[in-house]
C-alpha cells in the first residue's frame, strides 16, 4: 500500500517537504546541530561542498571531510523538529518515494549530535564536553509512538519515585545511546552520563524568570539521582528524542554536547564559540573511523 500524499508530502521537484531533500542529497554519517549558523562552522571544514539548501530552520550541507562523505543539518530548538528532521531522513533512505512504499532492505543512518546544553553537576564545569549514555525524555512527544522496546520502565519507575514526579507531565522516558558509536567517540576527556532532554527552555528545565514551577526543586532532584553508575549530567532539548526515533526507525546515534552553562553553580562559559569550535574539531576527527 502506497503512502498518502498527505502523509509523505513531497514537493514539486520530488523533494521530502520541510528538509527540500531528495535521496542522493545525504550521506550515511549525518551530523546534527541545533543552530543554523553551526552548519557552516562543521562544513567549513570539509574538503568540497557537493550540495547546500535551506528550508526554514533546516540547513543542509554535504560533502567530503578528508575523504569521507558526511552530512550536516540543523535541527532547529526542540523535540518537535527532530521528529520532522529523524522522520524525513528515514524516509529518504528507507522509503521508494516513488512508489511511496517502505523499501524491503533498510538502511541505518549514523547519526552525531553536536549541541549545547547545560551542567547539572558541580563538578562538570562550563567548556567541558558530555557523552549521553541515555536520553532522559521529560518531554513526552514519544509517547505518540509505539515505544515499548525502546523504554527502560526499572530505571524510570526509580525515577519517578525518586523525584516525586507529577502524573499531569508525561511519563519519563530513559533511552541508551548507541553503544557501537559510543566506542567510536569516548574519550578521557568527556564526561559520559544521562542527559536530560526538556520541550522548553525555561521552565521545562527550572528556569525562573517570572513564572513559579510546579517543582521548583526538580533540578536538585535531577542533580542526585543515579541508576546503576549513571547520574543525570546535563539538560538540553533534542537528545532522548534522537535517540528514541533513531532505535525505533533503526539508525545509530549518539549526542555530544559542548557544556556551555552550570545550572548548578550558576555560571555561563565567557567562550562559548570556541568551546563548541573544539567540540566539532574532537567530533570529525572520530567520524572519519565510521
Ligand atoms: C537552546 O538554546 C538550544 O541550545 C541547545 C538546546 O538543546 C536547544 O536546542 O542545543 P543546540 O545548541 O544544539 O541548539
Amino acid at each position: 500500500m502506497s503512502i498518502k500524499s498527505s502523509e509523505l508530502i513531497l514537493n514539486p521537484d520530488g523533494s521530502i517537504y520541510h528538509l527540500n531533500l531528495l535521496p542522493k542529497h545525504i550521506a550515511d554519517n549525518v551530523i546534527f546541530v541545533g543552530d543554523q549558523d553551526r552548519v557552516e562552522r562543521i562544513s567549513n571544514h570539509f574538503d568540497s561542498i557537493e550540495y547546500a539548501i535551506q528550508k526554514r530552520e533546516f540547513k543542509t550541507h554535504t560533502g567530503l571531510y578528508k575523504g569521507k562523505r558526511l552530512t550536516v543539518i540543523s535541527t532547529g530548538i526542540g523535540p518537535d523538529n527532530i521528529d520532522i528532521v529523524l522522520n524525513e531522513l528515514d524516509a529518504l533512505v528507507n522509503i521508494d518515494l516513488e512508489t511511496r512504499t517502505p523499501k524491503k532492505e533498510l538502511k541505518s543512518l549514523n547519526i552525531i549530535r553536536i549541541g549545547t546544553s547545560g551542567s547539572l553537576q558541580a563538578d562538570i564545569p562550563v567548556d567541558a564536553f558530555v557523552l549521553s549514555s541515555h536520553g532522559l525524555d521529560i518531554n513526552g512527544m514519544l509517547h505518540f509512538y509505539q515505544i515499548d522496546s525502546i523504554s527502560n520502565p526499572e530505571v524510570e519507575d526509580a525515577f519517578i519515585k525518586h523525584t516525586n514526579w507529577s502524573p499531569f507531565k508525561a511519563r519519563p522516558i530513559i533511552i541508551e545511546n548507541s553503544r557501537e558509536l559510543q566506542t567510536v567517540f569516548e574519550d578521557e576527556n568527556i564526561h559520559v552520563g544521562m542527559t536530560g532532554t526538556a520541550g522548553g527552555f525555561y521552565g521545562p528545565q527550572g528556569r525562573i524568570l517570572r513564572l513559579p514551577l510546579q517543582d521548583p526543586d526538580l533540578n536538585n532532584k535531577l542533580d542526585n539521582f543515579s541508576y546503576k553508575g549513571y547520574r543525570i549530567t546535563n539538560f538540553e532539548m533534542e537528545t532522548s528524542v534522537i535517540y528514541g526515533l533513531s532505535k525505533l526507525l533503526g539508525h545509530n546515534a549518539i549526542s555530544l554536547n559542548a557544556i556551555i552553562a552550570n545550572r548548578a553553580n550558576g555560571t555561563f562559559s565567557e567562550n562559548p564559540k570556541q568551546t563548541v569550535d573544539r567540540l566539532i574539531e574532537f567530533a570529525l576527527n572520530r567520524i572519519i573511523e565510521l
